[in-house]
């Protein structure tokens, strides 16, 4: 340990600790903005300058190791003039249209001036002029909100590990953006959306959809399905003040409701129609010889990089659609039949915390018979703007349920939205397969949790197969150039675009960075409220799912047949 002065008082702390986490420890909030804990500690943007003894300048807080015998100030009048100096040459360059902008309310810059109290703008030299706006299919980006902070650039790097974003220029021509000038899409963005989730303003954020959802619910004709992936309800009450890791199944039915849906369904129910397919798909390519590794194929994000960067993997990729997708082209055809509503007419709506799936509704594939899977893809963030903008008041809402005919699940589909949940799910169909019996251990603890690789190896039927589970686009790669060398031999692989799976995808409620700075793994909180759905549910296999056998039952036939195959699977071709 050393000893160290802040302000005054004495602190005994680790050596390896820097001035920031130091003063953190004395319980004293020195400010930070492009800082990013383990993924951008570059102190550019120098609003956690402090005052240390004997230093001639102000030093950077963020990458300053302490030293026994420091003395710091935190906020001397030097150093308050500093940081107000620094938030002012930000504010100066940044389009202020705060009330019309996306982050009104979430935004980390507007906490500063409102912190910092700001009043007035005194610096009036030149300032960088112009707006460019990059408009994806997933992704916007909007470089006259942009503030340098270098989050965006870190996070693709290190935590997607695309690299897509880099500082263009020099000085105070410098921006942020792909290569060339390319747009995102061109550059190869996996529309992951994980530089959203570290932006502190509004330079990132999803392309919107929610006028279009609007007018479908206005709209006479139209019958309005809704349906909420697993992950969005491990989240959404934080757009509501609740705590992270509140779960608000209930609460987000009942709000989807009063917006004006005519049936509000689950992707859960779908991600237990996905493991049907999936799970059979693997025991027949075991049995017969096919490409194994089976890969996962739920997450677009995953299915760009593949698409991307390792096309030479087309062939392990599951055929199955992405549960969202199968569960709009079962509406349109199955429940549209037994209703007798024309699915011309049906509007299919799909909550989700990821962006991805907004570029993936729209591929080409995701069609039958000329009719669209889905007709909207809207983020948690935007299910809460709509909430917000109907004078719901959402804590006060009873919990309602979903509907039934496809809205029935079990504790398979449900955690589906962590890392390691699909591939839980499938075991726990496949194993119960392979063994002939309804097992009663099937909860693959072995392949939960946050660490980057995951691997197992289980023995079933008498034989062995092994199997890993990766997220995040950085593991990803790691995980696939093994398997190209030859390194490692697997029967099956869960791969999710984003690190932690759907629970931390692109269109999740923003976190402040002060949150995730201090330690906390938003990730594992969220998941954790989908472990507990699980443990509440009464089925928790998905081929125990009396909805999905009744769909087999009266429609579908079997998994994998003709049927099943026109409307629940695809081909990725690159
Ligand atoms: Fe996911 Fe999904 S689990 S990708 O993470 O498979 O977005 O939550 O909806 O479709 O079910 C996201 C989450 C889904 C799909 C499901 C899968
Ligand atoms: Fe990088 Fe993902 Fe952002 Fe694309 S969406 S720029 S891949 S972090």
């Amino acid at each position: 340990k050393v000893n160290v002065k802040i302000n005054g008082m004495s602190f005994d702390v680790p050596q390896d600790y820097t001035v920031l986490d130091a003063c953190r420890e004395a319980s004293i909030d020195v400010p930070t903005l492009c800082f990013f804990k383990d993924m951008n500690e570059t102190g550019a943007c120098r609003m956690c300058v402090v005052e240390v003894e004997g230093a001639r300048t102000l030093l950077a807080s963020c990458v300053t190791p302490v030293r026994d015998g420091m003395n710091i100030k935190t906020s001397s009048k030097r150093v308050q003039n500093a940081r107000k100096t620094n938030l002012e040459l930000i504010l100066a360059n940044h389009n202020r249209e705060c009330l019309l902008c996306d982050r009104n309310k979430s935004c980390e810059l507007q906490d500063f001036a409102d912190s910092m109290n700001v009043k007035d703008i005194a610096f009036k030299g030149d300032t960088r002029e112009g707006r460019f706006v990059d408009a994806t299919p997933s992704i916007v980006r909007d470089t006259s909100k942009c503030i340098l902070c270098g989050r965006c650039i870190s996070v693709c790097k290190k935590s997607a590990g695309m690299g897509i974003l880099s500082f263009v220029e020099r000085g105070f021509d410098t921006y942020v953006a792909p290569a060339f000038d390319f747009d995102m899409g061109e550059a190869g963005c996996i529309y992951c959306g994980q530089c959203i989730n570290a932006c502190p303003v509004s330079a990132l954020k999803e392309k919107p959809e929610i006028d279009r959802v609007w007018d479908a619910i206005n709209d006479e004709k139209k019958y309005v399905v809704f349906q909420t992936a697993p992950a969005v309800r491990a989240a959404l009450g934080e757009e509501f003040g609740m705590e992270i890791g509140n779960r608000v199944t209930g609460k987000m039915v009942a709000a989807l409701r009063r917006l004006g849906g005519n049936k509000v369904f689950d992707t859960n129910f779908a991600a237990d129609l996905t493991i049907m397919e999936e799970a059979n798909e693997l025991l027949d390519r075991i049995k017969n010889g096919g490409t194994l590794p089976l890969i996962t194929s739920c997450s677009p994000g995953w299915v760009r990089i593949l698409e991307n960067y390792y096309p030479e993997f087309i062939p392990n990729l599951s055929t199955c659609k992405s549960p969202h997708q199968m569960l709009g082209a079962v509406t349109k055809s199955y429940y549209a039949e037994k209703i007798g509503v024309n699915p011309k007419n049906m509007y299919v709506v799909s909550v989700m915390p990821c962006i991805a799936k907004k570029f993936e509704k729209d591929r080409e594939e995701m069609e039958v018979n000329g009719i669209r899977d889905i007709d909207a893809v809207i983020t948690t963030r935007e299910l809460a703007k709509m909430i917000k903008e109907a004078g719901i008041d959402f804590n006060k809402l009873p919990n309602e349920e979903y509907d039934t005919a496809l809205g029935i699940y079990s504790g398979a589909g449900v955690i589906f939205g962590a890392t390691g949940g699909v591939m839980e799910a499938a075991l726990r169909t496949a194993a119960d397969v392979l063994e002939g019996k309804d097992l009663e251990t099937f909860e693959y603890t072995g392949v939960r949790g946050v660490e980057n690789i995951k691997e197992a190896s289980l023995t079933l039927g008498g034989n062995e197969y092994n199997i890993a589970v990766v997220h995040g686009g950085n593991a990803a790669k790691q995980l696939l150039e093994m398997v190209k060398n030859g390194e490692k031999n697997y029967h099956f692989i869960e791969i999710m675009g984003c690190t932690g799976g759907c629970v931390n995808g692109g269109g999740q409620p923003h976190v402040h960075s002060k949150i995730k700075n201090s330690g906390i793994d938003v990730r594992t909180l969220r998941a954790k409220a989908l472990y507990e759905e699980d443990q509440l549910c009464t089925v928790r296999k998905s081929h125990q799912n009396k909805a999905i056998q009744e769909l087999y039952r009266d429609f579908l036939g079997e998994p994998n047949s003709h049927k099943s195959h026109e409307l629940l699977h695809t081909h990725y071709v690159k």
